[in-house]
């Protein structure tokens, strides 16, 4: 017991055992516990001073994950974020798996880092580590503002999930990568979302998320960034990273429901006080401004920001390192295992749209080459779908407007596109021209102000703010007032 017990942290006694919700039997690699003791408090002192902002002490109706099996997985109770039990799971192991694809495809799957790949799998944990305690960074400070204790839960609950995920990756850091993991799992904790000097590796994950609606379309549009990536990589060959993957992507669904669900009661609650106001022009902003909703062209500026920003998160379309690490069998393609083709791809080719003398051709590549640009092209349709969802919710109250995705060229600042100006339709035009339409296509100052007007908090139970519709049905099928965070006076 006392063994297992650190004297490091004087708030939050960890016998870790016990604490440390585990399927990969922690106790027995007495280097990775004690690599893990000294993170652990670290992960802490980074939690209190970089989590959520003034709800340290808040009981939130949580869901833990302490078992990888249907039961364990969501255990739903009160609990202080700092005492949230982040755990290390992995989906079971599936007996005689092999490598699914690339050059070692049938090969049995590694246990082991293949030393050959070492660098490339370390960079690849520790891209996709830095992008979850960056989301928590950038939702620090939502909670002051939420618009209903059932929404602050489910922030809550997104920013320990993302919390666990860091604990995924700086697991696999600190158990395959010796002291070069440790050193990059202590990094993951340093660096900070917008800082100048110690940025987060990634664009989206330096910016603001200065309000709800940018909540809620930062975990449609961005999470679902993370399916897509942790779908290639649960792909892996290297099965302890597909396995971990494998779990993160049960608690990504959340976060997209969180996204979608918000930004559809959103736009239902403005077409309910248009409808009630007997406006049906979306385009008559001022006066749905004046009724306190949200306007329908603010949210599509929101829409196209947070679009364009995260498809550069996609890396290069035509990319050299995506062929490598696909040809290593270490990232593969979206659901590869669906996939009906050679699975190595050797002598196939994938269109691609590209710059070419400042105009957009499509051009077939090598389809080594083109795994990031197929990766992308499969998240515009996944996301594609759900902005459709959204867009039922128009023709039910018989508004005419849609929610449209923006071109894949528009406002990209890495790959292809970085350097043309294109419109939301795909129109290559110069910068000049760019510039004077922008405040048209991209959120403006004016509208973040107006959103941050909207954001007074919300904490009577079963109330909501006045922008936003209710939820259809409670967490765990909790009723209408149920206090999801108890907030101390
Ligand atoms: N910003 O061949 P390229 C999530 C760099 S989200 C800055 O284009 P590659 C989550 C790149 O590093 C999922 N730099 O790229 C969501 C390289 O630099 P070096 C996160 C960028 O490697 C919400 C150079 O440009 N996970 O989980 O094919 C909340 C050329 O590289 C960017 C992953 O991304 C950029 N956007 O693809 C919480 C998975 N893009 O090395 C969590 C792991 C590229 O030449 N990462 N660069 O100096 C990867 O698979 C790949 O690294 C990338 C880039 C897809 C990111
Ligand atoms: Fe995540
Ligand atoms: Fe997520």
């Amino acid at each position: 017991m006392s063994e297992q017990t650190t004297e490091m942290t004087p708030t939050v006694e960890v016998n870790y055992a016990d604490k440390i919700p585990n399927n990969v039997n922690l106790s027995d690699d007495r280097r990775l516990q004690r690599a893990m003791e000294k993170w652990q408090p670290e992960f802490i002192d980074w939690w209190k001073s970089m989590g959520p902002d003034g709800f340290q002490d808040a009981e939130v109706y949580l869901r833990t994950a302490v078992g990888a099996d249907p039961k364990g997985w969501a255990v739903f109770d009160y609990v202080k974020m700092p005492e949230y039990r982040w755990g290390i799971l992995l989906a079971p192991k599936e007996e005689g798996r092999v490598i699914p694809f690339g050059k070692h495809k049938g090969e049995p799957v590694w246990q082991e880092v293949p030393g050959e790949y070492r660098s490339m799998l370390k960079r690849l944990l520790v891209i996709q580590g830095d992008t979850e305690p960056a989301s928590v960074e950038q939702q620090r400070y939502l909670g002051k503002t939420c618009p209903s204790l059932y929404d602050l839960r489910n922030l809550f609950q997104v920013n320990v999930e993302e919390g666990r995920h860091l604990w995924a990756m700086a697991y696999l850091l600190q158990k395959y990568f010796g002291k070069d993991g440790r050193e990059e799992a202590e990094a993951l904790l340093n660096r900070r979302s917008g800082d100048e000097d110690k940025p987060r590796i990634l664009g989206a994950f330096n910016e603001k998320t200065p309000d709800w609606l940018s909540f809620f379309m930062f975990t449609f549009f961005t999470d679902r960034d993370g399916k897509m990536q942790l779908e290639s990589l649960a792909q892996s060959g290297f099965d302890p990273l597909a396995r971990t993957c494998r779990f993160m992507l049960t608690e990504e669904a959340h976060h997209m429901f969180v996204g979608e669900s918000g930004v559809g009661r959103v736009i239902r609650r403005t077409l309910e006080k248009m409808k009630e106001a007997g406006i049906t022009d979306p385009n008559e902003v001022d006066k749905v401004r004046a009724l306190g909703g949200v306007d329908l062209p603010a949210l599509q500026r929101k829409v196209n920001f947070h679009f364009s920003v995260t498809l550069d998160l996609f890396g290069a379309e035509v990319s050299t390192n995506a062929a490598n690490a696909f040809n290593a069998g270490i990232k593969g393609r979206y659901r590869e295992d669906r996939l009906e083709d050679d699975h190595q791809l050797l002598n196939e080719t994938y269109p691609v749209l590209r710059g070419v003398d400042g105009k957009l051709v499509e051009v077939e590549e090598p389809a080594l080459n083109a795994i990031n640009a197929r990766l992308l092209d499969d998240y515009i349709k996944d996301a594609s779908a759900g902005v459709n969802r959204w867009n039922k919710i128009f023709d039910e109250f018989g508004i005419d407007f849609q929610i449209t995705v923006p071109h894949k060229a528009f406002n990209r600042r890495v790959g292809e596109f970085a350097e043309m100006h294109v419109d939301v339709a795909g129109n290559v035009m110069s910068e000049a021209e760019w510039n004077a339409q922008a405040a048209n296509w991209l959120p403006s100052q004016a509208d973040e102000d107006y959103l941050l007007s909207l954001m007074k908090p919300v904490t009577e139970k079963g109330q909501y703010a006045d922008w936003i519709a209710p939820p259809k049905v409670g967490i765990d099928k909790k009723p209408g007032d149920f206090e999801y965070v108890t907030i101390e006076s």
